[in-house]
């Protein structure tokens, strides 16, 4: 799907040490980033997301359990299953997503472009549709 795709990290070290990833904006990560946060806690029947960005490009990483990301593009829907310290999902602008079948222990970390504005969310799935329509006019 265009603007969603995993990324693989580079692991450094091995099973007799243990081993570290490192992430740099502009490199690894596709953008500078300006924001970080995680979500935890989340109970197994909740869902969250049920949005897209207009700008904002994120990438998520599992950091403990796995988690699944519906992600959808207004033409194509995708379920991807977050459950690897080594990958990430980069999400980019105009993609609606749901994030579900969390659970206690699951923690998903957030790599942000920008910083928090509230205005750069969509929230209704019709708008979402809208968006894109007028965004592929635009663009095409
Ligand atoms: C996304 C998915 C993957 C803040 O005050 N600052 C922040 O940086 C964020 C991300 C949220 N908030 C506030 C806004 C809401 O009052 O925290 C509350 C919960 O946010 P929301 O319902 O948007 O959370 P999720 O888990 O549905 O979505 C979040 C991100 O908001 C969103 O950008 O792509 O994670």
């Amino acid at each position: 799907m265009k603007n969603c795709r995993i990324i693989n990290f580079k692991k450094i070290g091995n099973n007799d040490v243990g081993f570290l990833i490192a992430l740099e904006g502009n490199r690894e990560v596709p953008f500078n980033i300006k924001r970080v946060y995680y979500i935890y806690n989340v109970p197994k029947e909740i869902k969250r997301g049920l949005h897209a960005h207009k700008r904002l490009e994120q990438v998520l990483i599992c950091m403990s359990g796995s988690v699944k990301i519906k992600i959808d593009d207004g033409n194509e829907k995708k379920i991807i299953e977050l459950n690897n310290l080594n990958k990430g999902l980069y999400i980019g602008p105009a993609i609606w997503r749901e994030m579900y079948g969390f659970g206690k222990s699951v923690v998903l970390l957030i790599l942000a472009s920008d910083y928090y504005d509230e205005n750069d969310y969509i929230r209704d799935y019709e708008e979402f549709l809208e968006f894109i329509k007028k965004r592929n006019l635009y663009s095409s």
